[in-house]
């Protein structure tokens, strides 16, 4: 029997595995992929890269892993992420403890010998005490429910699913549906090469200028020497970024200082448009109108049609409610003769055809449909495994109202079950690997505090799971996201459960959380049954 069964060979699985492994545990990991790298190995699409800055985005654990590693650009594409995740799962012979290619499809809790039975697509099985599962947040991908959605005679890929061979798209005609991070960053490549591109936008998102260009020598060396600033930077910050906002309100200064920071920051590096903006633009309407406008009128003097810039201006929220887009010259590529955008808000897809999609406005003729439609964000990939607790409770019947864990860690109900990244946790919410490393670190050292003590079940109580979610939900009250529809909010179309909003992130920023699991930590596992 294992000590401990880690699922997924992601970012988080595998710094999980090193971590135990490191305590002497008998650990292995099961990955559903043929090889490590998670989100990096699955999306494979065209244009997928980070919105972090690269160097805030690896592993900070080992210092001769930071030394090693050059980024070559500040925003790191996903050929390069994913060989990173390769060299480390090399350098750290991380690869032999995982079985690929090896997915699970259940995980049923033993009471009397607290122990975990998986049971594996493949038919294979296994037991472990403890069960850790690193699945990824944004894991479960979600093809749209369009009628006809099967018939389509030509090529058809999801953008989370994208094949290990390449796609040809020069010379072809391509759809795109979907207008999130992620079809903005598919369609700003596709348009490239394409005979012909389709955007089929439903809504439209505020996307913001990533400002990307290549790491030089000279930055790679002070990068280099500046490790330990730039972690310090991420701990303190909310959401781990090197960004955090101006406590200066947008409301309380004059039009001319808010329209200085807002060039600064259009045309700084990543997030900073989002997350080192006034404070009261994510919580206050009005002070979001004046952001919202900004970007607004950027997006009307970057495409020149008006009425194709009016329908990528966003009218039914604010800038910021939802998660920014960002992009390289996704707004120019309207401007196009082979790029056609077709606004879903006026003329609707009725059906999925043998050639195409046939909306409102006609059918497009099509060699190629590419799905940029979403995940089922956040607890979908834990829902898609039979969890099975204590009294035969199915950890998705439990959740049928919405997510219930201690610290996003733990669940009442499911002892010895600890999930890295899951819904309520911080990590949500984060530059994730700097949040996936304190998850990581923080399950270590329970896992060792047990083995000390001699214990052999944890599990979380129904009240320290209650306090929690309560103080979810407090800590996401007034800001303006939970007013908008969003995979935030848990919801999603193409899910008939998904139809009623159930915050899944936590808001409250990463300092607090961690201080909390720290605090939880120190006093012997607070609000926790140990057995
Ligand atoms: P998102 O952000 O969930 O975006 C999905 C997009 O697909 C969004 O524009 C949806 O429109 C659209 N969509 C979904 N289903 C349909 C159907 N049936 N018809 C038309 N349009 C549809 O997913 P992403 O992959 O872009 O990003 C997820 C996260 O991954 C991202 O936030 C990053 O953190 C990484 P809608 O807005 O629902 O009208």
């Amino acid at each position: 029997m294992l000590d401990v069964a880690v699922i997924g060979a992601g970012m988080s699985g595998m710094y999980q595995i090193y971590r135990l492994r490191e305590m002497g545990l008998n650990v292995r990991g099961f990955e559903a992929g043929s090889d490590v790298g998670g989100t990096w190995y699955w999306n494979r699409y065209p244009g997928a890269r980070f919105d972090s800055e690269s160097y805030s985005y690896g592993y900070s654990f080992s210092r001769e892993l930071l030394q090693e590693w050059d980024w070559t650009e500040h925003f790191s594409p996903q050929p390069e992420t994913l060989r990173y995740c390769n060299y480390v799962a090399d350098k750290f012979d991380l690869r032999r403890h995982f079985q690929f290619n090896t997915r699970l499809a259940a995980a049923r809790f033993n009471s009397d010998e607290h122990i975990w039975s998986l049971e594996f697509e493949d038919g294979g099985s296994g037991q472990c005490r403890l069960l850790v599962t690193a699945v990824g947040p944004l894991s479960a991908p979600v093809q749209p429910a369009i009628e006809g959605v099967e018939t389509f005679a030509g090529e058809v890929h999801h953008t989370g699913l994208w094949p290990k061979q390449e796609v040809a798209i020069a010379g072809r005609r391509v759809g795109v549906i979907g207008t999130g991070a992620t079809g903005v960053q598919v369609i700003q490549e596709v348009a490239k090469n394409a005979a012909h591109l389709t955007v089929f936008q439903r809504t439209p998102n505020w996307c913001a200028p990533l400002n990307n260009r290549p790491i030089t020598a000279a930055e790679q060396r002070d990068i280099k020497a500046s490790y330990e600033r730039i972690f310090r930077m991420c701990r303190a910050t909310a959401n781990s970024f090197l960004h955090d906002a101006d406590p200066r309100k947008a409301l309380e200064v004059s039009a001319a200082e808010r329209l200085e920071l807002w060039e600064k920051l259009y045309g700084e590096p990543g997030f900073g448009i989002w997350l080192a903006n006034f404070s009261d633009i994510l919580v206050d309407e009005e002070a979001n109108a004046t952001i919202s406008e900004f970007v607004a009128g950027k997006i009307r003097e970057r495409v020149r049609d008006p009425a194709t810039a009016a329908k990528l201006i966003p009218t039914n929220h604010g800038f910021g409610t939802r998660r920014v887009p960002m992009e390289t010259g996704y707004y120019e590529v309207y401007n196009q003769a082979n790029v056609d955008l077709v606004d879903l808000s006026e003329t609707p897809i009725e059906r999925i055809t043998p050639r195409g999609v046939l909306t409102g406005a006609g059918e497009v003729d099509l060699d190629l449909l590419i799905f940029a439609t979403g995940f089922d964000a956040v607890r979908g990939a834990l829902d898609r495994i039979e969890i099975v607790g204590e009294q035969g409770v199915l950890l998705r019947d439990k959740w049928a109202q919405g997510p219930l864990t201690y610290l996003g860690l733990a669940v009442a109900g499911f002892p010895n079950l600890l999930t890295l990244v899951g819904p309520h946790n911080s990590a949500t919410f984060c530059n994730i690997p700097r949040c996936i490393e304190q998850n990581v670190d923080w399950v270590t050292d329970a896992i060792s505090y047990m083995r000390e003590h001699g214990y052999q079940r944890i599990e979380a109580t129904p009240a320290a799971e209650q306090e929690w979610t309560e103080h979810v939900f407090d800590a996401a009250q007034g800001l303006l996201l939970t007013q908008v529809r969003s995979w935030f909010m848990g919801l999603n179309s193409n899910l008939k459960d998904r139809d009623k909003p159930r915050l899944l992130v936590y808001a409250g920023g990463s300092p607090r959380y961690r201080e909390r699991c720290d605090e939880v930590a120190q006093q012997g596992y607070a609000g926790f049954d140990l057995t």
